[in-house]
This record gives structure tokens, sequence and C-alpha cells, in this order.
């Protein structure tokens, strides 16, 4: 029998261009022998689903498009290193509740649909570089804030060696 055609899934906040530039350039400036991640790569996963039936994929749209929440303003006021994977990531010293209330509404309506996601806590981070050796000394992380309006379902796909993300959706937030 042939297998179902699948594809790798994940949701997830995506910035703007110039959000993207301003983590991409210190990403480079911090990344060392460690891989920057590519400018247009650069995500905050909401749930990962990893790989999916295609066939899934309008059930899997109009359940996101039914989410209902509101604007996020998440500040990026922190830089972190961890050990286990090797990644320098920035994040929010205090999860702000809007980001927390979206992920909770998305992977309830996942898990009530019978999607399979990463069922592992969610802890938000944007990753910035990987395969490092820890924290640079230096230059020093400038505090940003990120607003977003929509969130995203992507799908990646492995090109050579080369990972390449596709927007396939974006869902928009309450209008305030
Ligand atoms: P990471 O950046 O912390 O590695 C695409 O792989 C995105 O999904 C990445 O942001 C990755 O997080 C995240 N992700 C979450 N759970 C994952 C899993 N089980 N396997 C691969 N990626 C996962």
């Amino acid at each position: 029998m042939e297998r179902a055609a699948t594809e790798r899934l994940f949701f997830a906040l995506w910035p703007d261009g110039a959000l993207q530039g301003r983590l991409a350039a210190w990403a480079k400036l911090a990344a060392g022998r460690g891989r920057a991640m590519r400018r247009e790569n650069l995500h905050l996963t909401l749930a990962f689903l990893g790989d999916t039936e295609a066939a899934l994929l309008p059930e899997i749209k109009a359940l996101a498009a039914s989410v209902q929440f509101d604007p996020i303003r998440l500040p990026l006021d922190r830089v972190g290193y961890w050990k286990h994977n090797r990644i320098i990531w920035c994040g929010a010293s205090e999860e702000p509740q809007t980001l927390s209330a979206l992920v909770a509404d998305l992977r309830a309506r996942l898990s009530a649909a019978g999607i399979r996601y990463d069922p592992k806590p969610f802890v938000s981070h944007v990753t910035l570089v990987r395969d490092a050796a820890g924290l640079p000394e230096a230059p020093a992380w400038a505090p940003l804030i990120w607003e977003a309006a929509d969130f995203a379902l992507v799908g990646s796909v492995r090109v050579e060696a080369r990972v390449t993300y596709q927007l396939l959706q974006r869902f928009p937030a309450k209008a305030g």
C-alpha cells in the first residue's frame, strides 16, 4: 500500500521584517562557532505537529481559524542558553496571559480533533543560534517588544541540509 502524503507542520508566531532584522543581526554577532538562524526562519513555536497527513490540512486550518485570541504584546527581554539542545534563545521573563491563552486554546482544539502534536509543556522562546557552546559575553542583549497580531501554520521542508519554512496560512487576532 502507498504511504499517505505527509507534511511537517507547526504553529508559530512569525516576526515582521523589522523584528526579523534585529533578531538576525544579534544572532549573527552571537553565533561564534554556532549556527545563527537565518532571518527568514526566525519564529516562536506555539505547537509542533511534526509529520502530519496532508489530508488533514483543511481540518487543521479550520480549527486554527476558529481560535479567538487577542493581539499579543510580548517583551523579548531575556536571552539564554540551553545546554541540553545547545541553543541560544530569547524570550519574555514574564509570559503574557494573551500568549498562554492562545497556546492553551489552540492545543485544546488540536487535542479535541485528535490531531497529534508534541505534548511537551509550552516554553516560549525564539531560537537564535543552534549548535552553540554557550552564551557569548558580547554584545549585550537589547530588549525588544514583539507586537503579534496573528499566528501562522508553517510547513517545514528540508532541501539537502537546508530547512525552509513555508507560511501556509496566517490567522488574525480579534480586532482590537
Ligand atoms: P526549537 O527552536 O526549540 O528547536 C521547528 O522545528 C520548530 O518547532 C522549532 O522552533 C522547534 O523548537 C520547534 N519544536 C518543538 N517541538 C519540537 C519537536 N519535538 N521536534 C522538532 N521541533 C520542535
